[in-house]
Parts: C-alpha cells; structure tokens; sequence
C-alpha cells in the first residue's frame, strides 16, 4: 500500500492554542519527548486523513519577540532542515500585531503556510472584528479562522492545508519588504551568498546576519568568514545612518509591517458580553466545574433511568404474569402449555421489561443530550481518558450508557464516524457491567463477602475494558481516522426530533431482538421440558467442575443467563434450594461472579451486535469473551485458592 505522506508543522507564539489544535488531529497517535539535547517538549503525532498518512510536530511556542529563544531556534531549525511539507501558522486572533510578528518572521523562512486564525471567541469578546479576506490578501497566505477548544474551524483548516501542498507549483513566497535601504543592503549580501549552499534561503540568511543572529552567524562564519565580515561591515553602514542599532531598524520596521497589516484587516467594535449560551459552555467545559456537573449530570440520569425502569419494570412484569392463568386455561399445564407460557410469553416479557422501561429513557436522554449539545461537552472533557484507550472521547457516551444496559449502548455506538471506531466501541461496550451484571455483583459478592470486594471486582472490570480496548485497538485492522469533533452552541433540544429519532431506534430495537429473545427462551424451554439439562450439565462439567470449581448446576445457569444476566443468579439460588447461594464458597462466588461479568453479551447484546456489524464479528466478539471469562476464571480460582 503505497499511501502518500505528509509532514505538517505547528508554529506560533506560546499559549495560542497550537497544542489544542494538535491534540485535535492526534488524539489517537502520539508521541511526545524531547528534541535532542534540548529541554523543551517536543510532541509528534500521526492521522490518516483524506488518503493521507499526516505526520504532525508540534513545534515549540515562541515566547519572547527580541531575544532569540531556545524555542524560536528549535523551531525554526525544524522548518529549515525537515522542511515540512506545509507549517501551520497558529495565530491569536485576539492579539493579532503582536502574533503577526512572528508570522512575517515565518514568512522570511519561505516555508509554505496556512494562518489558524484562532481564539476567534476571544477576539469576539473583545470586540475585535477580522476581515479573513482582506488579511489573507495583505499576507499572501490562507487563513482560517477556528476556536479550538470547540473544534470548530479543525477540520477545514486541515483541508486547507493539504490544498496548499496540494497546489503545485507552489507561487513565489510573499515577503515583507523593509525600507529601501535595508532591502539595498539584503540585496547586496544575497549577491554574496549566490554559490554557497545554505540550509535557510539566502535572504533570510541576510535578514538575520544583519540583525546579528549569533547562531547563523556562527554557522555562515564556518561556511565562508567572508559573507559574515561583510554583513558586519553593512549593519554597521545602517547603524551610521538611522542612528541605532541595525537589529532595533529591522525589528522595528517588522514591527511597523505588522501592525500595519493588523490594523488594516481588524476593526474594532464594541466588545460583545458573553451570551448566557457561551457561559453554559465555558462553565461546562471548565477544568473543574466542567467535570462536576458531568458527574452530577450521570448520577442523575442513572437515577433517573433506573428508578424509573425499575418501576415501570415491575409494574409491567405483574401485569403480563398476571395473564398465565389465561395462557394455562388456553394451552392446559402440559408441555404445550409450558412452552408457549415458560417459551414464548416469558422470552416476550423479558423483552418488554428490559425495553419499555429502560431503553426507551435511555434513548430519549441519549437524544436530548445530542440534540442539544452537552453530548459532544461530554466527549470533549472524556477525550484525554478515552484516547489511552485507543478511543475518541465519543466512544464514551456508549460506554456510559452500557453501565444501563449494553444493548441501547451497542445500538449507540452509531455515532461514532467509521466502522472501526464503531466496532471498538462497541467491543469495550459489551464489557461494561450493565445493570444485570451489577445485580450479580452485589447481589453474591457484595451480599455475602462485602461491599470492598464487589468494589473490587468493579475496578478489576475497568481494568480489564482498559486493556482489552487498548489491545483491540492494536489488533484490529484499519487505521485510527481523525475524528476532529466540532462543538455547536448549546440549543434548545427540538423534541420533535428526538421522539423521532428515539421511536426508530426502539422499533429497530424491537424488530431484531424481539425475535431472538423469543426463539432463544423458546429453545431453552423445550430442553428443559424434553429434560436435556442435566445432560447439558454433565457435558459442561470438565469446565464448570474441574476447570472453574463450581457445582455443575452453574452450566445450566450460566446457560440462562444469555438471556438475561442476572436469571443465572436468580436460578442459582432456586436450584441451591435450601441452602441457596450461601452454599457456596467466597472462592466459588467470586469465581462465578467472574465469568458471569465476562462471559457473554446477553442474546439481545448479541442481536444488537449483529445488527451493527453482522454475523462474523458478533460471533467472534461472542465467542472471544466466552473464552476470555473461562480462562480467567480458572486463573482466579487458582490464584485465589493459593492466597486464601
Ligand atoms: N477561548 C479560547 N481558548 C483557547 C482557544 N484555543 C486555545 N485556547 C486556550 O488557550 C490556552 C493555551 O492553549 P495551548 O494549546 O496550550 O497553547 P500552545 O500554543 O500549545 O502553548 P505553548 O505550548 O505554551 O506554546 C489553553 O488554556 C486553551 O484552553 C480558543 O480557540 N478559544
Ligand atoms: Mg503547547
């Protein structure tokens, strides 16, 4: 695969938001160290953007305008010797001249280039206005205006940049012009410096040899001493004729370049308060505010969804077993009557229990967040989380909804932008314990060894998503794409919308799950009543009794629990009758509560799955955990019987 590559610099003062802009464009690929021998950051990163492989270095910010910084030398020795395909400028809208300063410094280096005409809320706040046509035209570079702690802007400034490179043959490099005199004497020394090869272009060798840069003084003086003794000769010629030094003329007229160009292109309005809109978002955003509410926010719609599901649930469930006289009078008690009631209706129920009352919240939440616009707050505040996972910061919404239930968590991993960013949120999605599973937990490990150990066994879950989403995102193939995520203000959710968009997924919901539930509980019926289970067990029991220590009932309730987790505990304790669960060793429980959290999605986890991404990958995903929650089970089992 020969795929064409890029190299693309950030440069740009300190503090102006070059590192955002990165992080933006690399979430998932960096690299972050030290240039050689030098103390200062240097962060690299890779996206696949457009058929392009893109390297991205984020250059050192420059922080001082005279003197010459180690950061200034390390960056500009980058564009000179890598030669970045294309740099991009990253500019403080809110204080143009004096970012511009640096811009017409860039320029001299004859690099191409695109302006990110960035902190645009900033400068709106100030009541600065810039005119993006007009600034374009003064420099002769594109610009693009972005806010980047909103994303917005992002993505067009990387298209832009590629045009840039893109556009052969690349046009002259526009420069600043300095006073007559001056461009005399720069005239004079590149004539000098006509048949030495040099790493930057001769008039900025000129530039800065007048302006007494030590460095390539030092450099050139290696090359030819002659070139040097005669920029020496001709900044002294300057200094005699304006009376200071040559380096305060040239500063001084770089300077007068870029306030002429900055107050050419900005106008100054009255400065624009911040609307009510933009302070929810700052206060949402903030470094700490921004996570209080986030967490205020889920606890309240776990709350939410789960007193609510847990009410309609029960309520829905008394009203549907209410009608079993009705089956028994309609089918009689016999085995007819059993599957039809115990297979049919009771796979029906579990259905309606589980969807009414908890999907169609979650959903409704789910659309309400979107549609106004806290979702993509969210996935901002998650990103640097979810990056160590190999995820975007997106993925953390089905990730969140999965505590609830996986299947509305699976079904939600829809917004995430290409299949494979879909298929690995999806795959860390079906191992977040879900409500059924935290019925597990709880209801045998934390019931009858204590609330640190089902705590415990919460961590160890999170654990294992990190690593295994953090392998899979290794092993899957593909390429992590740029996801650049652009905020839009906050709005009024428009409820036509969401209730739309919440009853096609419920009935897309109802239309693959349904039947899979029904036929699955249909199936597990008719091997009960044709009295299969025990066989079941006996075939089970080299991996429930030898391998995981547990009685060989577990392999029929295990079996249940696909689907719905929770009916393995539920029948476990039936069947342990009457002794029940505390029968069981602390080694059997947590053993069990082990493979119970890991060991399958539930049959309408898996319908959801192969709605998403078909047969092959919800059978491998399947079949994967299966194995995983065997085979960790059996090391817990050892390991623990050696601890205890
Ligand atoms: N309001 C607003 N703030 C921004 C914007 N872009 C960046 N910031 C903020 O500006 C600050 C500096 O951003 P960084 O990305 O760290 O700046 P930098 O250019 O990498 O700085 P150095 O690494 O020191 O050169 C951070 O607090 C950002 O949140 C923007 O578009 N609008
Ligand atoms: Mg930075």
């Amino acid at each position: 695969m020969n795929k064409k590559k890029l190299l693309i610099a950030l440069a740009g003062n300190a503090n102006v938001g070059k590192s955002v802009i990165f992080n933006h464009l690399t979430g998932l690929h960096q690299h972050i160290g030290n240039w050689p021998g030098k103390t200062v950051e240097r962060a690299e990163g890779t996206l696949h953007f457009r058929g392009y492989t893109i390297d991205i270095v984020d250059l050192p910010g420059i922080y001082s305008l005279s003197t010459y910084s180690l950061e200034e030398l390390v960056s500009r020795k980058y564009i000179a010797v890598e030669r970045p395909d294309v740099v991009i400028n990253v500019v403080d809208a809110s204080v143009l001249e004096r970012n511009l300063f640096f811009t017409l410094q860039l320029m001299e280096l004859e690099t191409p280039m695109v302006i990110a005409l960035n902190q645009m809320d900033m400068a709106k706040s100030k009541g600065i206005q810039i005119n993006i046509k007009k600034l374009e035209h003064l420099l002769g570079i594109p610009v693009m205006p972005t806010v980047a702690v909103k994303g917005v802007g992002i993505a067009k400034l990387l298209e832009k940049a590629i045009e840039t490179v893109e556009k052969t043959p690349a046009k002259k490099h526009p420069q600043v012009t300095y006073g007559e005199e001056i461009e005399e004497k720069i005239g004079k020394l590149m004539e000098k410096m006509k048949n030495v090869q040099l790493v930057y272009p001769p008039r900025y060798v000129a530039i800065k040899l007048l302006e007494g840069d030590e460095e390539i003084e030092r450099e050139i003086q290696r090359i030819n001493p002659q070139i040097t003794s005669a920029a020496k000769k001709i900044a002294v010629e300057i200094e005699n004729i304006h009376g200071h030094t040559c380096s305060t003329v040239i500063t001084s007229e770089r300077y007068e370049a870029a306030g002429c160009i900055a107050r050419a292109a900005q106008k100054l309005v009255s400065p624009i308060k911040p609307t009510k809109v933009e302070r929810l978002h700052n206060l949402t955003t903030h470094k700490v505010t921004g996570y209080l509410i986030l967490v205020f926010s889920l606890l309240l719609i776990f709350y939410t969804i789960f007193t609510f599901g847990d009410y309609t649930s029960g309520l829905l469930s008394d009203v549907l077993y209410g009608l079993e006289p009705l089956f028994a009078s309609a089918f009689g008690t016999g085995i007819v009557g059993a599957l039809m009631w115990g297979g049919v209706m009771e796979g029906l129920i579990a259905g309606i229990t589980i969807v009414l009352p908890y999907i169609i919240p979650f959903y409704l939440i789910l659309y309400v967040l979107e549609n106004s616009g806290y979702l993509s707050r969210i996935a901002f505040l998650m990103d640097y989380v979810m990056h160590k996972m190999g995820l975007h910061g997106k993925a953390f919404i089905p990730i969140m909804l999965g505590f609830g239930c996986n299947v509305p968590a699976c079904l939600g991993c829809r917004i995430m932008e290409t299949q494979r960013e879909r298929l690995l949120a999806a795959f860390v999605t079906t191992l977040v314990p879900c409500a059924a599973t935290t019925v597990i937990i709880l209801g045998l490990v934390g019931n009858f060894l204590g609330i640190q150990w089902a705590l415990a066994l919460y961590l160890f879950n999170f654990l294992v998503i990190f690593v295994l989403g953090r392998l899979a995102f290794k092993v899957v193939p593909g390429e992590p794409t740029a996801l650049i995520m652009e905020m839009h203000d906050y709005r009024w959710p428009h409820m036509k919308t969401i209730l739309k968009q919440t009853w096609f997924r419920v009935a897309e919901f109802i239309k693959i799950a349904f039947p899979l539930i029904i036929v699955g509980s249909f199936a597990l019926k008719l091997a009960e009543v044709s009295g299969l289970l025990e066989p079941i067990a006996a075939v089970l029991s080299p991996v429930t009794v030898a391998w995981l220590g547990l009685p060989a009932i577990t392999g029929i309730t295990l079996i249940f629990g696909v689907l719905r987790k929770e009916l393995s505990l539920v029948m476990l304790a039936a069947l342990l009758a009457p002794t029940g669960l505390a029968i069981l060793t602390p080694v059997q429980m947590v053993v069990f509560t082990l493979v119970a959290m890991f060991y399958i999605p539930c049959i309408a986890t898996i319908a959801a799955l192969v709605k998403e991404f078909g047969w092959k990958k919800a059978l491998f995903i399947t079949v994967f955990e299966i194995v995983f929650a065997i085979v960790l089970g059996g090391v817990a089992l050892r390991l623990l019987t050696l601890v205890a």
